[in-house]
């Protein structure tokens, strides 16, 4: 591409000059790894075409809700029949019913769900119905899990904020966030501590249980149990966000996973997004119906939104889930993505390049680190020079991963075992070049 016929670049500085970094959330403006953002003008199956007509294997899926890949011809037929319907009513509508029956349906843990229209939203009303049920002011989150962007969850945070190597947000009052109790992700003697500091005045402990925003790291079963047994103990809600693992993981999400090793296991609050939106703006919280029932109208606990349960979005989401139940969907995808990963630690070790990965279900991470990190620290660790050109040379060669170190990567059920082998066999090129 040569200066005068790249369109990524003029784009972007257009974008500058009216957006804040010319992007509407920071981490795509490739401003850790540097380089110009790549602008998408359409995207199709696993693939995603930018301004200049590139063509690129897509492993961001709009950083994890195209678990069907894009363009999907069922949830493409859905969305424009609602769309024909209308766009947003302010009312209630069969649809949303037909999805909170689908999610309850399909993750035991919940008997109840409120749609809203964000992550965010999700995870800051799942904390204030904690408090609201509990009476309790104290939240216990951990270093490196991002829980979006509410005030009282932007301490030591993964995504972004750990891209621009600040991990609390400026603007954020001391006082919002003196009930946060941040802890050390897997380390079950700081947990003991804290409830044994604070245990009558813990709300909730949030979690993100297979961590998304700090590449992928996985909670321990043991820790996870503990957190559980504490919770029970002391009076606290265990909020499991799923915003990233709900549908992509397992179909019945993180939860199930842990529940193959800790029978019974349930968390009391689920915080949903991504999937089940399948690519509309759309999230959810849901528990047990005695929490759910502190939320207006039925209890004190307030939250509303204009485009909550929205008729369009309800449709994505409903079409996307019709298809993640069909038989043998989870097995084909958690094959794709086994063998990316695998291939992908087979080409570093071929070329000696230090490189650990791991997945579950759709979901993926590696490092450029001989071992997997188990917390925030360790992540740290990682050679973010050396993702760096990882990065662009995956980029230039058409493979597009999260342009940040902290971030995990998504398989979608359109990529093909070509994809796969393709992406392996670039993989491989760009590590001979990080070897020398
Ligand atoms: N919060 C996302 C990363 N974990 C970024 C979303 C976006 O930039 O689209």
């Amino acid at each position: 591409m040569t200066p005068s016929t790249d369109r990524n670049l003029p784009l972007f500085e257009r974008a500058k000059a009216v957006i804040p970094g010319g992007v509407n959330s920071p981490v795509r403006a490739f401003k850790a790894v540097g380089g110009t953002p790549r602008f998408i003008e359409r995207a199709q199956g696993a693939y995603m075409w930018d301004a200049n007509g590139q063509r690129f294997i897509d492993y961001i899926g709009s950083w994890g809700p195209m678990i069907l890949g894009h363009g999907h011809p069922a949830v493409l037929e859905a969305v424009q029949k609602a769309a024909l319907e209308g766009f947003s009513f302010g009312a209630p509508t069969e649809r949303e019913v037909e999805l909170a029956e689908a999610i309850i349906d399909l993750v035991p843990s919940i008997e109840m769900v409120r749609l809203v229209s964000s992550g965010t939203e999700a995870g800051m009303s799942a904390i204030r119905l904690a408090r609201g049920a509990t009476g309790r002011n104290k939240i216990v989150k951990f270093e490196g899990c991002y829980h979006g962007h509410a005030d009282a969850l932007l301490v030591k945070a993964g995504s972004g904020l750990a891209t621009f190597g600040n991990a609390t947000s400026a603007g954020v009052p001391a006082e919002v966030v003196q009930h946060t109790v941040v802890l050390e992700y897997n380390n079950v003697q700081q947990l003991e501590e804290a409830f044994a500091l604070h245990g009558a005045d813990i709300a909730c402990v949030m979690i993100e249980p297979i961590a998304g925003n700090m590449n992928f790291v996985r909670a321990s079963v043991p820790f996870v149990k503990r957190c559980r047994e504490l919770c029970t103990q002391h009076g606290a809600l265990f909020v499991f966000d799923e915003v990233m693992n709900g549908f992509r993981v397992a179909l019945g999400g993180a939860q199930s996973v842990y529940a193959r090793d800790i029978p019974g296991f349930e968390p009391d609050i689920t915080v949903m997004g991504k999937v089940i939106g399948g690519g509309m703006p759309l999230a959810a919280f849901g528990g047990k119906r005695a929490v759910m029932e502190h939320m207006a109208p039925l209890g004190s606990v307030y939250q509303a939104g204009t485009l909550s349960g929205n008729p369009v979005a309800t449709a994505c989401g409903l079409a996307t889930l019709r298809e993640i139940r069909q038989p043998g969907f989870f097995e084909a995808l958690s094959a794709s993505t086994r063998t990316l990963v695998d291939g992908l630690v087979a080409a570093a070790a071929a070329e000696g390049v230090p490189f650990s990965a791991d997945c579950e279900g759709g979901m993926f991470g590696f490092f450029l680190l001989p071992t997997l990190p188990q917390n925030y620290a360790t992540v740290m660790q990682s050679d973010g020079a050396r993702f760096n050109r990882l990065f662009h040379g995956l980029l230039d060669r058409g493979v597009y991963i999260a342009p940040a170190l902290y971030e995990a990567g998504f398989v979608s059920a359109a990529h093909t075992p070509q994809d796969i082998a393709e992406t392996i066999s670039i993989a491989r090129d760009v590590f001979k070049s990080l070897a020398n």
